[in-house]
């Protein structure tokens, strides 16, 4: 067989076209970053660095290498030059002859480089036009403006010239409102030459035609490429299962399938409900014995499905895995960087496993990012992540000319194709809000796009807007990825083609995103009624603890209106409105460092609220998405964990919010207090209910206890109280109440503390908490014990990692017991470790004294 992979990657330089000078570079990489660590730029994260930087994407970049081909290599029949990604506009050449013109960052391109090759000194040079050069006269030529509201135009020098939407490239590159506009080129993802004998496989998918627990009938379906016509034996193995067929082939590429059985496959689950196994699939061709090609494909078996029907509310919008419905529990995920080559395996697995750690089983890759890289899906399938995949299309109107749509076209069939393994893919959405923005069929809803445009212009964006999210986009999937779901936009209430298509915050059927509150500033218990079938999107901003600030800020940019801050929030009036709700909801901070710990206590408070509030409408309700789980640089966002893997509060709320039993406290019912049982578990659970009122001694006031049933998969109300009886004569300001589900095994489940007034008017006195430090195995355990009632308690360790709760309330004579794990490259993610210094400090050492 004489199949080899030589990766490219080595010997690169760059400079900007027309200068004299060229300069190391780093492949995979970008202009950006080649230019910092050849000390060209300042850190574009730094300060406001980022606004010098716009003459980077005006500019056209040139990257060249030298590679030498083994003589045994250059003997192949065939030589495939890879790239696995370009961005974006790029013209290559290889020993002076141009080989490759590529114009979407989102597509691997493979040329036969062949009768190119040389033993020895193969030039290898890569041309990369300015994105904006490039794509401004497309603008001048169309004549007038597509929308693309997070297009920071201005930030690049560019006016009100939004010219995202021609390229083919990150949305997010362009600014978003959580991320700087910076427009990379570059050679993004990997690089190589392979060499193939006469025949090979170019690509293998195990397609899943019908997955249960006794069966799962495959298709074994392999590109095959032959130089000639060829004939011999595609053979695939998995574990000690083998098939096979015979192939006669003509001299070009075929589509050849092979159709295979396992017996009591090991299903694959996502994270709570059973193992992540993975099967491995060989594919090999073989010849008088002889293996000419090989090819592998991992995936885990699964019948994956999203179940709409017609229902007494409206119609369910669900996801049913291995034939159980699934609450989806989890946020929406964007790139991890501004500059995508930076982000690592060990960055990508931070995230995926506290993703598992905070109790979600979905992420949404969502459409103004990119098609993720291999890594992050991997880790989906291993730690039983299922993923929401859009295709990269966000909060735009784009182009509907021939060339646009060839380019999505392979684009869609790259990217299918590449991801179709991976059992976390549940379903593939054509884009991020459109269809809810232009509003076609409704003259009075959406973000008044329509209003600028002519009708005859109008119904040529909409049929151009269907052309590509209700045909070619489905027709990609349904063909590369038979029985996967499609579903056009997000949200949408359904694909019905007239009016009752565009989704509203009351919708009862299809998906939502409820932005009521935060972008239309109304308190948190509208969670309560905006609920959907599956909410994809809604979410609450935060700042970045200190420590993150102080790696982007000077101490005299320490003020939520400063230059500084302010270029790191990129929702306009986001740092006031977070000001805004703080005293709605929470005291009056002492200083800036306080308004940081409260910022984010007050987007924790408000994600409890939606996520509990989703939850106990199962099964109405079978999805909750939080907006956002990353960010692409230190920034003021709506985050969960900070640029630096830093878990803010509302991780930890949600880790407690998204267990698989939770005990809920519903205060919205005015007058009236309900507590409800919600249960992801495949079993039904018996046990008792006691609610309890305590003072903030810890003295206990009221006690109630319940047996209760609580059905497999379901939320239950399980007790509701009128609260004015509850309190009786006690001060509504200085009371909590807790519920806990005690199993007949003694395990005890216990809700969040639920009080009576907004946190601001707790009437709190300053705890003492003992903190005792436990060393055992390597690790540290803190058990923690206060003698008045310490609200949203805080460890901070000095060292990287996370502890196993934080953020919570201390009932005093209720200890409790947290242990640190620090962040870790080695084999597991997170190690018990010692913290270093640790600091513990509660709501009342952040608030202001009151007078
Ligand atoms: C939604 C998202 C993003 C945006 C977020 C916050 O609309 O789809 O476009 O970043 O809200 O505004």
């Amino acid at each position: 067989m004489v199949e080899a992979k030589i990766r490219l990657t080595d010997n690169w330089t760059f400079r900007a076209c027309g200068e004299q000078e060229w300069m190391p570079a780093t492949v995979p990489g970008c202009v950006h970053t080649d230019l910092l660590r050849n000390g060209r730029i300042p850190d574009p994260f730094y300060g406001t660095n980022e606004r010098d930087l716009p003459w980077i994407d005006k500019q056209d970049w040139e990257y060249r290498t030298e590679f030498e081909v083994p003589e045994a290599m250059l003997q192949a029949p065939h030589l495939i030059l890879v790239f696995a990604g370009l961005d974006t506009y790029a013209d290559v050449e290889l020993n002076g002859q141009p080989i490759l013109a590529a114009d979407n960052m989102f597509r691997t391109w493979k040329v036969d480089v062949k009768q190119w090759l040389e033993p020895k000194g193969n030039q290898l040079t890569v041309r990369l036009r300015s994105p904006v050069k490039e794509d401004l006269p497309k603008l001048e030529r169309l004549g007038y403006a597509l929308p693309a509201t997070n297009d920071q135009s201005e930030a690049g020098g560019l006016g009100d010239k939004k010219i995202s939407i021609f390229a083919r490239k990150a949305p997010y590159h362009y600014g978003w409102d959580w991320g700087p506009r910076l427009v990379t080129s570059g050679i993004w993802r990997d690089v190589w030459l392979e060499a193939h004998d006469v025949c090979y496989i170019d690509d293998l998918f195990i397609q899943q035609v019908e997955v249960g627990a006794d069966l799962a009938r495959l298709k074994g379906i392999a590109e095959v490429v032959c130089a000639e016509p060829w004939s011999g034996v595609l053979r695939i193995r998995a574990d000690d299962h083998q098939w096979e067929t015979l192939l006669s082939l003509d001299a070009g590429r075929h589509t050849v399938a092979l159709d295979m059985e396992i017996a009591k496959p090991r299903l694959w689950w996502c994270r709570g409900l059973g193992e992540q196994h993975m099967y491995t699939f060989q594919a090999e061709l073989l010849r008088e014995n002889k293996r000419v090609a090989e090819r592998l494909a991992r995936t885990g078996l699964r019948s994956i499905r999203l179940v709409q029907e017609q229902d007494v509310a409206g119609r369910t919008f669900y996801f049913e895995l291995n034939g159980i419905p699934i609450f989806a529990k989890g946020a929406n995920h964007i790139p991890n960087d501004s500059f995508l080559t930076e982000i690592t395996y060990e960055r990508y697995r931070h995230e995926i496993a506290s993703a598992a750690l905070a109790n979600m089983n979905m992420l949404r890759v969502w459409g103004g990012g990119i098609y993720e890289d291999d890594m992050f899906y991997d880790l989906c399938d291993e730690y039983g992540i299922l993923v929401w995949q859009d295709f990269m299309f966000a909060c735009s109107m784009y182009p509907g000319d021939e060339a646009f749509l060839r380019s999505v076209r392979l684009e869609a069939e790259d990217n299918v194709k590449r991801l179709r393994n991976h059992p976390c893919i549940a379903l593939w959405c054509g884009n991020n809000e459109i269809d809810t923005a232009w509003s076609h069929y409704n003259e009075h809803a959406g973000w008044g796009w329509k209003k600028a445009f002519e009708p005859e212009i109008r119904d040529k964006l909409w049929r151009d807007y269907e052309e590509l999210f209700h045909r070619l986009l489905p027709e990609v999937v349904n063909r590369l990825a038979p029985g996967m779901a499609y579903w056009p936009s997000s949200p949408l209430c359904e694909w019905t083609g007239d009016i009752r298509q565009h989704a509203t915050n009351r919708s009862t059927s299809g998906d939502i995103h409820y932005w009521g509150v935060w972008h239309n500033v109304e308190p948190f218990d509208q969670y309560n009624v905006n609920i959907g079938r599956f909410v994809s999107e809604y979410g609450f901003q935060s700042f970045p603890e200190y420590r993150t600030v102080l790696q982007y800020a000077e101490p005299s940019d320490l003020a939520i209106d400063s230059d500084v801050m302010l270029a790191h929030q990129r929702n306009n009036q986001g740092n006031q409105l977070i000001a805004q709700y703080m005293k709605m909801y929470l005291p009056e901070p002492r200083d800036f460092a306080s308004f940081l710990y409260m910022s984010q206590l007050l987007q924790a408070e408000a994600m409890k609220t939606a996520i509990e509030a989703h939850r106990r409408k199962m099964p109405y309700c079978m999805g909750s998405l939080y907006w956002q789980i990353n960010d692409c640089w230190p920034a003021i966002s709506w985050s969960s964990i900070d640029y630096y893997g830093r878990w803010k509060a509302i991780h930890y709320f949600a880790k407690r919010s998204f267990r698989d039993l939770l005990v809920s406290i519903d205060g919205s019912q005015s007058g009236q207090v309900d507590v409800y049982v919600v249960s992801d578990e495949g079993e039904a659970a018996s046990g008792t209910l006691q609610i309890r009122l305590y003072d903030a001694l810890g003295t206990l006031l009221r006690q109630t206890e319940q047996s209760i049933l609580v059905p497999a998969r379901t939320a239950v109300k399980a007790a509701t109280f009128r609260t004015a009886e509850l309190l009786g004569e006690h001060d509504p300001a200085v009371v909590v109440l807790q519920a806990a589900f005690i199993r007949r095994n003694g395990e005890e489940t216990v809700s969040e503390g639920h009080y009576f007034v907004p946190m601001g008017k707790l009437k709190l006195t300053a705890p003492s908490i003992r903190v005792r430090r436990l060393e055992e195995d390597g690790g540290v355990r803190f058990m923690l014990e206060t003698d008045v009632l310490a609200k949203a308690v805080w460890l901070q360790a000095e060292a990287e990692g996370i502890f196993s709760d934080n953020f919570f309330d201390l009932i005093p004579g209720q200890p409790r017991t947290v242990e640190f794990h620090a962040r870790s490259e080695g084999q597991s993610p997170f190690v018990p470790a010692d913290p270093g210094a640790v600091t513990v400090r509660s709501l009342v050492d952040f608030a202001k004294p009151r007078e």
